[in-house]
């Protein structure tokens, strides 16, 4: 962790300015008829779990550059994820993904405590093979065509779900890479089938007050079809299995121009929005941090879930799911959840009255600006203040560099050589 006065001295000298800023932004506020004190105690309030795999730097298929001071394992992971809490104050819990981070439980528990962190959802793997597994993943797990293949790919999430049970967390994400490369490879109708069949024994083996998150992608590592491939399949998916059954929506993995925020509108319309995983995307599943290329579509799937938070039995789960080839992964995790935080902000800033009226009166031009007004406002200084009163940095990236943190591990973790193809 770092050392609290590093923390105080960085905010020393921004905190004059800071306050300049959240008066004058206070006052503007004011004239919208919009109280600050409450957006910036919602800020405060507002948490986006950290996955695990993403303070590890990330890669590509064709290589991976790893940075200094490399986590070797989960509790590695946590110092850093800790860091990452300590100076933004925003991301209290943290996502596993097993087997990677399979320890026992009091052990993870302990670490956890240590870092002032819980666990949030677990993430299953079986789109790997391990090294001690029966039954390859090759061609599919959850739908294989064999059925002690699907077997163990049910025991797997089983054994996730357990091990959630015992450090706090209450949901299991399921991503699966099943699919086909080839016209003709598989059945759809079977494949699919299959699918059902075997994520039902996972449902049934769920706690009552779990929910179980399945996760679509349009493609990647199967090239010509994906048994989960998109919001339709998924929702399909969580209405058979039933009400602890919800859809995950990672930003990243739908084509192009895709309605994002309209999904996400017809998921909670009809109470089947689990969560997000938040990254943002030029081409396909980039995992590039969020907020970097389109804040705009960010904000606007905030603006649907401010626009469904009246509704207090409304709480999908909010995750980053990252991969960081360039940049050090604290550093743009941290960005990364301010800039979530900042979308959210900027959507409670909507005059939802205003906007319903100019939408029933058909006035297209006042309606758009009316939204817009809520993106065009710089809200840093409440996300700052809500960092600041809760005892992180002002500027999280400035107090990072002024610690030495990467430094100071990387003198403990081994330095990793370049390898081959990493996972993004
Ligand atoms: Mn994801």
């Amino acid at each position: 962790m770092i050392k609290s006065d590093i923390i105080l001295e960085s905010n020393e000298g921004a905190a004059t300015g800071l306050r300049a800023d959240y008066d004058a932004l206070g006052e503007h506020l004011d004239r919208r008829g919009i109280d600050i004190k409450v957006i910036k105690d919602k800020v405060a309030g507002y948490g986006v779990a950290i996955p695990s795999w993403g303070v590890g730097t990330g890669g590509t298929r064709f290589a991976r550059f790893p940075g200094p001071g490399e986590p070797r394992d989960i509790f590695d992971k946590l110092d850093d994820c800790g860091v990452i809490h300590q100076l933004t104050q925003a991301t209290p819990s943290v996502s596993l993904h097993i087997p990677w981070d399979a320890e026992p439980a009091a052990d993870l528990n302990s670490k956890g405590q240590e870092v002032g962190l819980a666990f949030d959802a677990m993430n299953s793997n079986t789109f790997q093979d391990q090294p001690d597994q029966v039954h390859s993943y090759k061609f599919g797990s959850l739908s294989h065509t064999d059925a002690a293949t699907r077997q163990q790919a049910v025991d797997h999430n089983i054994a996730c779900i357990e091990l959630g049970q015992k450090i706090g967390s209450q949901a299991l994400t399921i991503w699966i890479g099943d699919g086909s490369n080839f016209p003709g490879q598989a059945s759809f109708t079977r494949q699919f089938e299959r699918y059902l069949d075997a994520t039902r024994l996972v449902y049934n083996a769920l706690p009552d007050d779990w929910t179980l998150l399945t996760e679509h992608k349009m493609f990647e590592p199967a090239f010509y079809s994906t048994v989960v491939q998109d919001w339709g399949t998924n929702l399909l998916i969580a209405q058979q299995l039933g009400h602890k059954a919800k859809c995950l929506v990672d930003l990243g993995h739908h084509a192009p121009n895709v309605n994002i925020e309209m999904i996400v509108a017809r998921l909670t319309q009809f109470g089947k929005l689990g969560g997000f995983h938040f990254n943002d995307s030029k081409y396909g599943d980039d995992d590039l941090d969020t907020g970097s290329i389109d804040p705009y579509r960010l904000f606007l799937v905030f603006n649907e879930l401010v626009e469904a938070e009246a509704d207090p039995a409304f709480k999908p789960m909010h995750m980053l799911d990252q991969s960081h080839n360039v940049t050090d992964p604290i550093e743009s995790m941290m960005v990364s959840a301010t800039e979530v935080q900042r979308a959210y902000a900027q959507a409670l800033l909507v005059d939802r009255e205003a906007l319903a009226g100019y939408q029933d009166a058909n006035d297209a031009m006042m309606a758009t600006t009316a939204l817009k007004q809520g993106f065009r406002t710089d809200v840093e200084p409440i996300l700052a203040m809500a960092r600041h009163e809760a005892g992180g940095a002002i500027d999280p990236v400035a107090a990072y560099r002024a610690s030495g943190y990467r430094a100071a591990v990387a003198d403990k973790r081994p330095t990793v050589s370049g390898t081959g193809g990493g996972i993004v």
